[in-house]
């Protein structure tokens, strides 16, 4: 059979579905063509490829290029002087209600162009890049206006010319109020409905189709529920799906919100009750796991992780990069978290960054496992066991990237 590429003697954690665990491949195989996996499995049952390339990668392990479902990468300036703050003993929302927080970054936003806001996710996204990260989220939120959300959403977009990775973009105007509608949550979020999600919307609803999703923060110190159900009704208007920052400072049953609209995934989740874990589960809605922003903000009440497991709801993990909560560039170091803050499992620490992070965009069918007909993405490892990916604290064990965009 021909093909592109071949790589041999490599150990696979396939991760498929109806495998066990990580879907192990003792003595593995893939074959790619035209960027897509042609063959992946035991060498002994593979057919004979023609390549004129074939890669000896000499017992490495080979995953799934790594995944990260939730970020924030699109912001101006730093907020370096508020985490000093917050160590001389402020809390993150006594920050956000006195003026910094969220709106410091929507300032500093706003001042950047598209290039200055591209110019500053790169060194995120490389950083991300650097350990096998080869799909990423990314949100807006931080520009707040009409004009400096679509700024932001093209500057996501410029990151997939960039570089090889898949964006997908995430429309979050309902993240934090501007200054200019202070005591009138309400006419922001007529501002999100009327204007914004039609113009992000794609071009067959009569925007510019800079959005994949449409997402919202539903807390005290962001929106209501009944707020954030008309910014789900009118993404769903406008053919899009949604996913919500739910349950992360205080429950509001956001996430049974987002369930009832079929999100994709419900994220954060430390405050979720049983009825936001079935109404989850009922809906197949992700959890999306953040232990960044729990270990940065210091928070202590655990998201209910037994539930979420016994109810079979996904877990996906992600680093939620924010200059506030979670200024993490690190899938490694996030899934050592999950382990150790949350007592994930390796297995599920691997699966939430690769298959149920690519459940959690909704891009299960083209990415996130290593099967046949899936998009080429892989990360090669110099590991001698995958459990050393979850293991390690601030060591990168990538031995090469194979990019489908690239293949
Ligand atoms: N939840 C978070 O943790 C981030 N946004 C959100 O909705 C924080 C964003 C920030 O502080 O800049
Ligand atoms: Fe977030």
């Amino acid at each position: 059979m021909r093909c592109d590429r071949v790589w041999i003697k490599a150990r696979l954690a396939t991760l498929a579905e109806a495998a066990p665990g990580l879907g192990v491949v003792e003595d593995g195989v893939i074959a790619a063509k035209d960027g897509r996996i042609l063959y992946a499995g035991p060498a002994s049952g593979a057919p004979s490829f023609e390549a004129p390339e074939t890669i000896d990668c000499d017992g490495r392990w080979i995953t799934p290029g790594l995944i990260d479902p939730h970020t924030h990468l699109i912001f101006g300036g730093d907020r370096a002087h508020e985490f000093e703050l917050r160590l001389a003993g402020a809390s993150y929302e006594e920050i956000a209600r006195a003026g910094g927080g969220i709106v410091s970054t929507m300032k500093a936003t706003r001042e950047a162009t598209e290039d200055q806001l591209v110019a500053a996710a790169l060194p995120r996204l490389d950083a991300l890049i650097a350990e096998g990260m080869t799909t990423i989220e990314v949100k807006s939120g931080y520009g707040l206006s009409l004009e400096h959300e679509l700024k932001s959403l093209r500057a996501a977009r410029g990151l997939a010319k960039a570089r090889p990775v898949l964006v997908k973009t995430t429309f979050l105007g309902a993240h934090a109020l501007p200054p200019e509608y202070k005591g009138d949550a309400d006419g922001y979020i007529d501002l999100v409905c009327r204007e914004m999600i039609p113009a992000v919307a794609a071009p067959e609803f009569g925007g510019e189709g800079l959005a994949d999703a449409v997402d919202g923060f539903c807390e005290g110190i962001g929106f209501s529920p009944a707020q954030i159900r008309r910014v789900f009704e009118t993404a769903r208007a406008h053919g899009l799906p949604v996913k919500l920052h739910a349950e992360q400072l205080s429950n509001l049953n956001g996430a049974a919100l987002a369930a009832e609209f079929g999100a994709l995934s419900a994220d954060h989740l430390e405050h979720l009750d049983e009825a936001g874990i079935a109404a989850m589960a009922k809906a197949g809605t992700t959890a999306v796991l953040l232990p960044g922003a729990y270990y940065f903000v210091r928070e202590t009440k655990l998201p209910p992780i037994e539930a979420l497991r016994a109810a079979g709801v996904p877990l996906a993990l992600a680093t939620d990069c924010n200059p506030g909560t979670s200024p993490l560039t690190s899938l490694l170091l996030t899934m050592n978290m999950a382990a150790t803050l949350f007592r994930l499992t390796v297995d599920e620490c691997l699966a939430g960054v690769i298959r149920e992070a690519a459940r959690a965009l909704g891009v299960l069918a083209d990415r996130g496992t290593l099967e046949a007909g899936k998009a080429c993405d892989l990360a090669i490892w110099d590991v001698e066991r995958p459990a050393e990916l979850v293991y390690r604290m601030g060591f990168n064990p990538l031995h090469a990237r194979v990019w489908s965009a690239v293949s």
